[in-house]
């Protein structure tokens, strides 16, 4: 079966939308793993705690101190973006996103990354101690790179919340929230058909649901054998942070009976889910 996580990459997320000269809006998330543990919308001042285990074990001073110091950067950001574009031959709309975050790798080793998006492709990134222009990024991040290395301060702040923050941050994560992250859900899986492929043709589902963490391996079998035409949805995520997954498979009419589905998932070990297809699943 799928091997359990072993790692939980820790993500923030802004997205920023520039409409025009006064129409702004910057939401923030940031995600563990598969999980959503904060959130910062643009109409609130205050970091949003999704889940019970979002403080960590940082305190509430901490806590009151990356608020402040989030809604500062937040207000600059808007700010220096104004300035920029009356510095740069871009017009409005602009759409900006930013991501950044850190994982613990074992031996006490913590990785951490910094991006920034300028209508979609990458730009910028920060580096050891300065930010530096993307592979193909437009001549004008030039300008935009040598501002913002002027800026002894943030670039400080930056350093300190990449390489100190953010890994104690997910250590103390790791502790307060281990249940919730470490659960195993097991999916429910059903057959059904699909919308004929042809005459002649039948369209078989195997849907599966509710399962927790996101790997699983889904497949029709004829036997022991995987069929070869066996095609993967994309996982989608249910309400509750479980997954769902359909798998189908387009065979001859006659040729359906005896097929099976056969998921495998952490939750279940060694006890794969197999569904038989058996001539009553046409919808
Ligand atoms: C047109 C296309 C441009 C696309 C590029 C996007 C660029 C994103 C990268 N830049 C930034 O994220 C920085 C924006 C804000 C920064 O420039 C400063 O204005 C801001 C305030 O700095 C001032 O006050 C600080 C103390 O509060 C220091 O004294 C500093 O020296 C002084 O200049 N800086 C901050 O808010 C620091 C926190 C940055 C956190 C970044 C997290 C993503």
């Amino acid at each position: 079966s799928p091997a359990p996580h072993l790692s939980f990459p820790f993500r923030g997320l802004q997205i920023s939308s520039f409409a025009n000269r006064s129409w702004t809006r910057t939401d923030g998330l940031a995600w563990l793993g598969e999980l959503q543990p904060y959130t910062l919308r643009n109409e609130s001042n205050t970091i949003g705690f999704l889940k019970p285990w979002s403080r960590g074990t940082f305190s509430d001073q901490q806590w009151e101190q990356l608020q402040h110091t989030f809604l500062v950067y937040r207000s600059s950001f808007t700010r220096d973006i104004w300035e920029f574009v009356k510095m740069l031959p871009s017009d409005y709309p602009l759409e900006i996103q930013v991501s950044g975050g850190c994982e613990l790798l074992p031996r006490n080793i913590s990785e951490s990354f910094l991006r920034a998006a300028f209508q979609g492709k990458d730009v910028l990134s920060f580096q050891g101690m300065s930010w530096v222009s993307a592979p193909d990024a437009p001549p004008l991040i030039e300008e935009v790179i040598k501002v913002l290395n002027q800026d002894q301060g943030t670039k400080e702040t930056v350093h300190w919340l990449l390489h100190d923050i953010c890994p104690e941050l997910v250590r103390g994560l790791l502790q307060t929230g281990k249940s919730e992250l470490e659960k195993q859900v097991k999916p429910e899986a059903w057959l059904s058909s699909g919308p004929s492929p042809g005459p002649g043709r039948l369209l078989l589902v195997c849907h599966v649901s509710g399962f927790y963490p996101k790997p699983v391996r889904v497949m029709w079998m004829k036997g022991e054998q995987e069929e070869p035409g066996t095609r993967q949805g994309d996982v989608m995520p249910n309400v509750d942070s479980t997954w769902y997954l359909r798998v189908t498979l387009d065979v001859a009419a006659g040729e359906a009976a005896g097929l099976s589905c056969q998921v495998k998932h952490s939750s279940l070990g060694d006890q794969d889910i197999i569904l038989y297809w058996d001539g009553n699943h046409v919808s």
